[in-house]
């Protein structure tokens, strides 16, 4: 497991509970106590130790921030097995251009997208105090892979994240969960508000804009989006986040960087590839440069 962000801890939490041997790969090779209060309210204590750096890595989840996941490859190189098993998990898109030449031909990278909510309580340095905040799902695709089979850590995923959904082609849901995470994420962190404020009706006009200009994007790109279905899931999620800080918010209280040029920067380098002009995502990115993340 590498990264200590919410995802990446909670698959950690749930697959040490199942009775799975999970190391932790951390920018510093330390142990890592984890306070993690699950779904139902109850508490469990974890204790992760360090990946031994002189051990081959043959299947890692690497769930960090988009900006971090090609200096976190990069690092890992030197240890990662002939065929090793790279699952990558972030917000946004943008990073599998400069991570995909470095992989060797047997090498698998994979992409998990989920919907499960989590956050880490702030402050506490001596561990982590780890929220399951809501339940949700998960999907699993290949972005290189000789073959696809459903993979034997599939099941382990199945058991942390699921319900999980293995499909053959990633890139649609990659585009839906950027749609989502586009018209959520720049806005909420602006505002500073929790999810559930985007449903008051002083938000309408700007989603909708913000969808439409992303749908005609989707479309040039080759991810129609069926606009209906993605103002519902929209919705639905705005409902079922209501009372989550979005993660771009969460690193905006807390002085970290955004995944901004992954989610709403990829957007108009996209737009820019296919010479359209994105005005309403245009405005939200230049209002967050200038707020400063
Ligand atoms: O993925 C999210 C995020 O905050 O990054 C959403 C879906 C918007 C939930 O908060």
């Amino acid at each position: 497991m590498v990264g200590q962000g919410a995802i990446g801890l909670l698959t950690a939490c749930q697959l040490q509970q199942q009775g799975a041997k999970v190391r932790l790969w951390l920018r510093q090779p330390v142990s890592l106590a984890v306070h993690f209060r699950t779904l139902d309210g109850n508490s469990r204590h974890h204790r992760f130790e360090p990946w031994p750096t002189d051990q081959p890595i043959h299947t890692a989840l690497i769930a960090v921030k988009a900006y971090d996941a090609l200096s976190c490859i990069q690092q890992l190189q030197p240890l990662l097995a002939e065929d090793a098993c790279l699952i990558l998990s972030h917000n946004g898109l943008g990073t599998l251009e400069t991570i995909q030449p470095l992989l060797k031909p047997k090498q698998q990278l994979w992409f998990l997208t989920t919907t499960h909510g989590a956050y880490i309580e702030p402050g506490n340095q001596a561990g982590r105090q780890l929220v399951h905040s809501g339940a949700g799902s998960s999907v699993l695709g290949a972005i290189q892979a000789e073959s696809h089979p459903i993979p034997t850590f599939a099941n382990a995923l199945n058991t942390a994240l699921g319900p999980l959904q293995s499909v053959t082609d990633i890139l649609p849901y990659l585009w839906r969960k950027l749609l989502i995470n586009c018209l959520i994420n720049p806005l909420t962190a602006l505002h500073q508000v929790q999810n559930g404020e985007l449903a008051r009706p002083c938000f309408a006009a700007e989603l909708t804009q913000l969808l439409n200009e992303f749908c005609l994007l989707a479309e040039l790109a080759g991810y129609p989006q069926d606009k209906a279905a993605a103002w519902q899931q929209l919705q639905q999620v705005i409902t079922s986040t209501a009372r989550n800080r979005s993660s771009m918010l969460q690193d905006r209280l807390a002085g970290r960087r955004t995944e901004l040029e992954y989610i709403t920067g990829f957007v108009l380098r996209e737009a820019k590839r296919f010479e359209l002009r994105l005005p309403g995502h245009e405005q939200l990115y230049q209002l967050c440069q200038d707020a400063g993340f």
